[in-house]
Parts: structure tokens; C-alpha cells; sequence
């Protein structure tokens, strides 16, 4: 044993005690949901890698300092795991660097440490008094290699750590462009890694935001009020009609429009849907287009809320959750409402938590306040009609006028669903994706059946308005081939746009003069519209959207990859088509998009420097007229 200990230096003792601390940890004090085995593999990898990478830095240092530096880091390493334990049992997350500096987390810390605090926290120091122990001038496990040595030493950590993307990469393909959730990121290249990552980002958000001045929000503004119609259009019949109701708004998950009047082997996979498509108490835009990017689902919350774009790289719910914005929570509960959101899912996953809270969400309802049980949970977890079911109680409990916001899970991919819950065949194409999305598909317009049964049994329904949403798209591009055979024709980059048409659908309960319109909207269009219903003006507001109900509309529809939507023309792939036949532009007339395109590419300009620069912050929304 002694002539063993001697032989093995410090730093690999630190990293495998480090490493193994680390695992257990994560494993059996944190709680987080591990999948499969690979995920497990890389839940113990990445702790070794991390501190392989720290300690292996002490090869390079004099024996004496080696010591020091092994001592300090396993002491504030286990600091750094501890911290962040104390605060996932306080809020189901992880410490980031802008929720350090948010007054009230802290607070509710240290009002509550002691409570959070377990008898088993022991064992997060135990290897730090070891190694203390082991450091020793007595057991000399310091190292003294040639440099050639100490290179080698050092290309380990790059092999460890490149392993360790590499493995991150293949388990959640784009982890670091798209981050989704703290906790798949410290699942896969854990905890240390991840505050690196954090403070990588925090300080390019910083630095953006630094060089930014007040003079671009003004050229914005007068862009912008060029650019709008008179949104408030008093004369609209519409105008004010849902004034002091409830606003239930369902983002629907993965919903595109092709499903509406879809069979398969005869029997309808959105019965209900079509029905209240064909309703007079129902308004339809059957040419609503999702304008999403890598966030997702988090992106189409963001343009809803806010008729901003979303980025094109990374979601801003991560990239600039801390951005001032006037967002249509935070007016509604200047106007009085009570504001809140219900999704069955990790409270952090898109960084929801932060952001709700900064756009002003008085509650958000997350998995924590539904009983999920192997019954009533698949694929992403609580099932849709459940989620639906056990919500209405929360909503009774709503002061109102209430806005609140439903998101589904169920019909996301992989569309997976226990045979016995399916009331539809799959289809039959050599893409198991689309096969199963029928089935799922079918499951949620169920759900949102019994949601509308539910809301008259409570007596909530007659005061509210019921906005239905198809978040974004849910068969990508890679499903051509079998979406061709579905649809009958080929997807060609028009078709491909005009799939990304989702379902928009205003309900309200006992109008009469609703039906289908057909002008081309998309989400950038959801507030001015919402807020004109409503009958609230926001004089000084600036969107990029405009009401759908105003007679003039801006021209054209943009999509995040620079694709856009006019009543004439679809633009997509570098090619101009006319949007009555669906065919490129004949040669003499292909340039017709041009100025479009530019059109588009500035407004995106002006969208994506609000969000870099911050420049709300410069911006004063109460001012009044236009
Ligand atoms: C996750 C859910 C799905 O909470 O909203 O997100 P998505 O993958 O569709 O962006
Ligand atoms: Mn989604």
C-alpha cells in the first residue's frame, strides 16, 4: 500500500475521488432522469474529465505548490457542488450567473438554508479532507516529470474533454448551440463545465450589450411606425370584444396544418379541430406560419409574447432571458389580469423559470404541480389529457380576468403513444416519425375536446376567449420522401414552406361571425392582435407584427432562414414563387422578390440588434401616440 500510494501521484488520486464524488452525487443527491446507459456512461465521464482538467494543471507547478493547488481546488470544487445542491432543492435548477445577482433568489436562499441543508452533505467534503490528509509533506505524492511528460499528462485532459463533447454531441445532437435545458447540460458535460459554458455566454451577452446606445432604438422605432398600420382600428367589430374576459391561450405542440381534415384508413385525425374550424364562434387563419428557429418552442413563446424574431442561433429565452422586454404578460397585468402558465415539464427546460419570471408570469405551474404517474405519463411525461384535467382546478383559482397559457407535450417527437390510448391507425410510409404523428396528433385534439368540456363544467368557458396555437413544425425536412406520399406530390421548397403553415384559431364563445380567413399572418402577428381583442392600446409599443384584424398588413411574412410569405409571392431557397400556383416566377420576373428579400433581411437586422443590444432598456413604452 505504501509503496502503491507513493507511486500514484496526488493529482490522479484528487481526479478519481473528485470524479467518483462527483457521480455519486449527481446520481444519488441531485435528481436528475437518466434515460438510457449512455447517458449514464457520460454522467460518470464527464466528473473524471472535469477533474482531470483542473488537477492535471499541477504537473506544471513546483512540487510545493502542487499541494497548495490540489488542496484549494478540491476544496472549492466540492464548494461549487454543494452551492449548487443547495440551491436544485430549493428550485429544481442550477446557479447561473445572472440568478446570483437576482435579489430575490438569494433571499429566498438564505431564508431557507438551513432547511435545505441534509445530514448526507458530509460526503461532499470527504474527499477534500483526504486529499488535504494525502498532501501532506509525509506521503511526498507530488510528481516531478520531464516536460515531455508533463505534455503528455496535459494532452489527456484535451483526449478526456474531446471524448466528452463528443459523447455530449451524439446523446443530445446540438447541445451547445441550442442549451435547451441546465439540466442536460450538466448531465452531459457536467457541473463545472456547465458554469463555464454559463459564463462564456454571460460574458458575450455582456459584452454585446455593452457597446449598445440609445441612438439605434430610435432609428428602430421610426422604421417600425413607418412600417405599421394603425393597429388599434377602434371601428373593428372585434375590437374590444374579449375586453374584461379570460384569455386561455394552448400552444399546441408540433401542430401543422395539414392535419386538419387528414384521415387515415378513414377515420379523422382532428375531429374536433375540424369542427370548431367549421364553427361561427371560431376564427381560423388558415395561412398562419410559425416563424421559430432553434428554440423551438421557447422561440414561438418568444415572438408571441413579445413580436420580436427570434434569433437564429440559440434560443433567446437562454441567450437574453434577462433583456428588459414589453411583453404581453406584463401588460396584462398592468391592465389588471392575473397572469400564469401550465406545462407539465422541468420548470427550467428552456430556461422557462428565469424568463417567466423577468416577463412578468405571476405563476408558472410546472411539473411539480401535477401528480405524474407511470399511468398517466409517456415519452416526454404528463400526458395531455391529464395535464388538461388536473389544471382546471388551478384556473378556478385564478383571479379574473385571467391570462393564462397551456402548453402540450404529447404530440412531441418521437409521437410516441401506448397502443391502448390510440384511436387511430398509423400511417404507412417508410418514416416511423410521420406514421406515429397521426396517432398523437389524434390523442391531442382529443385532449383539447375534453379541455373545452372541462371549461364549461367549471364554469369558466362562457368568460374566456380560447386562442389554439401550433407551436412550430413536427416533421422536419429529413421526412420528405414519406410527407411526399402523404401529400400526393412532391415537397419542393414551396411545398416545404407551406408546411410550416400551423393552426391559428380564436374561439370565442357565442360570436357568430367567424370563419376561415385567408390572409397571410404568423406568430410576429399573435400580440397586436391579442391586445386588439382585448381592447387594450399600447400606443407606444414596438412590434414587428401587426393586428390581423387592420386592414392595411404589412407585406409579407418573414421565417427565421430568410424565407418569407406574401400575398403574391413565397420566397424559399433562393427562388421566387408565385404564390397562386405554386411555380417559380417565369426568368423575366423572377426578380420580383428582390426588394422583398432586402425588406426582410433589415427588419431581421433590427429585431436581432434589440435583443443583442438590449435596447429596450433605452426605449420608453408608456409614452403616448404613435
Ligand atoms: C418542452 C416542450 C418541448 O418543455 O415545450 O419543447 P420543444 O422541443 O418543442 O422546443
Ligand atoms: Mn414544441
Amino acid at each position: 500500500m505504501q509503496w502503491r500510494m507513493k507511486n500514484m501521484p496526488l493529482f490522479i488520486i484528487a481526479t478519481l475521488l473528485f470524479g467518483l464524488k462527483t457521480y455519486v452525487v449527481y446520481r444519488f443527491m441531485f435528481d436528475l432522469s437518466i434515460e438510457n446507459p449512455m447517458q449514464e456512461f457520460i454522467l460518470l465521464f464527464n466528473p473524471i474529465a472535469s477533474a482531470y482538467l483542473i488537477f492535471a494543471i499541477s504537473v506544471w507547478m513546483k512540487p510545493k505548490n502542487q499541494m497548495k493547488y490540489l488542496r484549494w481546488t478540491t476544496l472549492i470544487g466540492s464548494l461549487v457542488l454543494f452551492l449548487n445542491l443547495i440551491f436544485y432543492r430549493n428550485f429544481t435548477d442550477f446557479i447561473t450567473i445572472p440568478v446570483l445577482f437576482q435579489g430575490n433568489n438569494a433571499a429566498d436562499l438564505t431564508g431557507s438554508f438551513l432547511t435545505l441543508l441534509h445530514m448526507e452533505d458530509i460526503f461532499i467534503f470527504a474527499d477534500v479532507a483526504l486529499v488535504w490528509y494525502l498532501s501532506r509533506k509525509k506521503f511526498d505524492l507530488t510528481v516531478k516529470l520531464p516536460k515531455r511528460g508533463k505534455i503528455a499528462a496535459t494532452a489527456v485532459t484535451f483526449l478526456l474533454l474531446a471524448g466528452n463533447v463528443v459523447l455530449a454531441e451524439i446523446e443530445r445532437p446540438m447541445l451547445f448551440v441550442r442549451a435547451f435545458d441546465r439540466e442536460y447540460l450538466v448531465k452531459n458535460i457536467g457541473i463545472y463545465n456547465y458554469h463555464l459554458y454559463d459564463a462564456t455566454m454571460q460574458t458575450k451577452t455582456k459584452a454585446q450589450r455593452v457597446f449598445a446606445d440609445g441612438s439605434e432604438i430610435s432609428e428602430i422605432e421610426t422604421y417600425l411606425k413607418e412600417n405599421s398600420p394603425d393597429q388599434t382600428n377602434k371601428d373593428s367589430e372585434l375590437y374590444g370584444i374579449a375586453e374584461d374576459k379570460n384569455v386561455i391561450f394552448v400552444s399546441v405542440e408540433s401542430f401543422q396544418n395539414f392535419l386538419f381534415d387528414s384521415e387515415i384508413n378513414g377515420i379523422g385525425t382532428t375531429p374536433f379541430l375540424n369542427d370548431l374550424k367549421q364553427s361561427k364562434d371560431t376564427i381560423t387563419f388558415e395561412n398562419f406560419y410559425h416563424q421559430t428557429a432553434q428554440g423551438k418552442t421557447s422561440d414561438s413563446e418568444f415572438i408571441v409574447e413579445n413580436s420580436l424574431y427570434p434569433l437564429g442561433r440559440g434560443s433567446v429565452y437562454f441567450t437574453h432571458a434577462g433583456n428588459e422586454y414589453n411583453a404581453l404578460p406584463e401588460i396584462l397585468n398592468e391592465e389588471g389580469y392575473e397572469t400564469s402558465v401550465f406545462h407539465a415539464n422541468n420548470a427550467s427546460f428552456w430556461n422557462r423559470d428565469v424568463m417567466y419570471d423577468n416577463v412578468g408570469y405571476d405563476q408558472f405551474y410546472d411539473e411539480k404541480s401535477y401528480e405524474v404517474t407511470p399511468e398517466n405519463s409517456f415519452g416526454w411525461g404528463l400526458e395531455d389529457k391529464a395535464f388538461f384535467e388536473q389544471s382546471v382546478k388551478y384556473l378556478q383559482s385564478q383571479e379574473k380576468p385571467f391570462y393564462s397559457k397551456f402548453i402540450t407535450l404529447t404530440h412531441h417527437f418521437p409521437f410516441e403513444l401506448p397502443e391502448e390510448k390510440a384511436n387511430i391507425d398509423k400511417y404507412d410510409s417508410n418514416s416511423k416519425t410521420l406514421n406515429s404523428y397521426f396517432q398523437t396528433a389524434r390523442y391531442t385534439d382529443e385532449a383539447l375536446e375534453q379541455f373545452f368540456q372541462q371549461l364549461k363544467d367549471a364554469g369558466i368557458y362562457e368568460d374566456s376567449i380560447i386562442v389554439l396555437m401550433g407551436d412550430h413544425y413536427g416533421i422536419s425536412d429529413f421526412h420528405n420522401k414519406a410527407m411526399g406520399q402523404f401529400l400526393g406530390k412532391d415537397v419542393d421548397p414551396y411545398v416545404q414552406t407551406q408546411l410550416q403553415r400551423v393552426p391559428f384559431m380564436i374561439h370565442i364563445p357565442g360570436y357568430e361571425n367567424g370563419g376561415v380567413q385567408d390572409k397571410v399572418v404568423g406568430q410576429i402577428d399573435v400580440k397586436p392582435t391579442l391586445l386588439h381583442l382585448l381592447g387594450i392600446e399600447e400606443n407606444g409599443d414596438l412590434t414587428f407584427g401587426d393586428n390581423m384584424f387592420a386592414e392595411k398588413n404589412k407585406d409579407f411574412v418573414a421565417l427565421r432562414d430568410g424565407s418569407f410569405i406574401t400575398e403574391d409571392y413565397l420566397y424559399s431557397n433562393e427562388t421566387c414563387y408565385d404564390r397562386s400556383t405554386g411555380e417559380p416566377l417565369p426568368e423575366e420576373n423572377a426578380e420580383a422578390c428582390q426588394p422583398i428579400k432586402e425588406e426582410v433581411s433589415k427588419e431581421m437586422n433590427y429585431s436581432d440588434n434589440i435583443i443583442y443590444g438590449d435596447l429596450f432598456r433605452f426605449y420608453d413604452f408608456n409614452q403616448t401616440g404613435k
